[in-house]
């Protein structure tokens, strides 16, 4: 059996250097002549602009597997909250950089009231209208998720973006903040003071990069909600499209990696998986008899010293005792 385990390797390296690309164009079928692909390494999700029968699941090969990627508006029923948008040729000549077909078109949320949306937010205040983008099927592994968020016409809306990797229970912010959809067109209501024309929509101050790790047992769900405010050129959000990088197969299960009890004080030590930034609870108890959820906490908010951190408690004074290490959410 031994001589199985460098095919395995080999087989594995293949489909990563080979596979490591999702990349999608979201176009409109209703608008500007679409669909208007911008193809190359991009794959289509295609829909009609508040068409709801077509935002459905569609399904791509991708790293190495069948990727599913789902569309959702979780916060209103009325098909008029969902955008999918191509501009016109007057407002695509304002922008001079490359990809025009990815940044004309865009999936994206109307929040307005009058258009069957919520209304203004502003995070704190107003009730949000959101957008889910579920990516079901994903491998196990690490990623770079690249999305652009641009309109040749006038939506500049702010926005906020988090990320879920355990099927929508709890997510996790974007880190940089000030996210914020960038335009080409002058005018609009409110206009926007900083137009951007180019040139690779990857340079946009709008260009959203950031990373998540996935064990692939559970959907991946990305977030938007719109800072709405104003008037309609900031009460509209979009995403052109996204590019999916599997930086790495393999991920670091969150789990306690080592326990250990001193000899000399009697101290114990717990070590386990973390990520940068984040807060941990630690509960201990006697036995197993009762869920561990209810054990009570001997600290609420031990800081993350990085990829790994350790606690120490110091003498419990005990034969036997059980530990859990929960992630605080930001
Ligand atoms: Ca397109
Ligand atoms: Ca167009
Ligand atoms: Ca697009």
């Amino acid at each position: 059996m031994k001589f199985l385990t460098p095919f395995a390797i080999v087989w594995t390296t293949f489909l990563a250097q080979a596979d490591i690309l999702f990349s999608i164009d979201f176009n409109s079928t209703t608008q500007g002549g679409g669909p208007n692909a911008v193809g190359g390494k991009y794959s289509n999700y295609d829909a009609g602009h508040e068409v709801a029968n077509d935002f459905v699941t569609q399904s791509y090969a991708a790293f190495g597997t069948t990727v599913s990627l789902t569309p959702s508006w979780p916060d209103s029923t009325d098909r008029r909250v969902q955008q999918m948008i191509d501009r016109g040729g007057g407002n695509d000549a304002n922008w001079t950089g490359t990809d025009l077909q990815l940044v004309t078109d865009f999936l994206g949320i109307d929040t307005r009231t009058s258009n069957g949306g919520n209304g203004n937010y502003d995070g704190v205040t107003g009730t949000p209208t959101t957008m889910l983008l579920t990516l079901g099927d994903l491998p196990g592994g690490t990623y770079q998720w690249t999305s652009f968020h641009h309109d040749t016409e006038n939506v500049h809306t702010p926005f906020l973006m988090d990320i879920s990797t355990d099927g929508g229970a709890s997510f996790d912010p974007v880190e940089g903040g000030d996210l914020k959809m960038s335009s080409s067109s002058g005018g609009g209501n409110p206009a926007n003071p900083n137009l951007e024309f180019g040139p690779v929509p990857a340079s946009l101050s709008s260009t959203v990069v950031t990373e998540f790790q996935t064990d692939g047992g559970s959907d991946v769900v990305i977030r938007f909600v719109p800072l709405s405010r104003s008037a309609v050129h900031t009460q509209i959000f979009g995403i052109n499209g996204f590019e999916l990088v599997q930086t790495s197969s393999s991920f670091t299960r969150f789990q306690i990696t080592g326990i250990s009890k001193k000899p000399p004080t009697g101290e114990v030590v717990l070590t386990w998986n973390s990520k940068p930034e984040r807060s941990y609870t630690i509960r201990a108890s006697e036995s197993l008899d009762t869920d561990p959820s209810t054990w009570s906490d001997i600290d609420d908010g031990w800081l993350s010293q990085g990829e790994t951190t350790s606690y120490t408690e110091l003498d419990p004074g005990l034969a036997r005792r059980f530990y859990v290490v929960e992630e605080n959410p930001k």
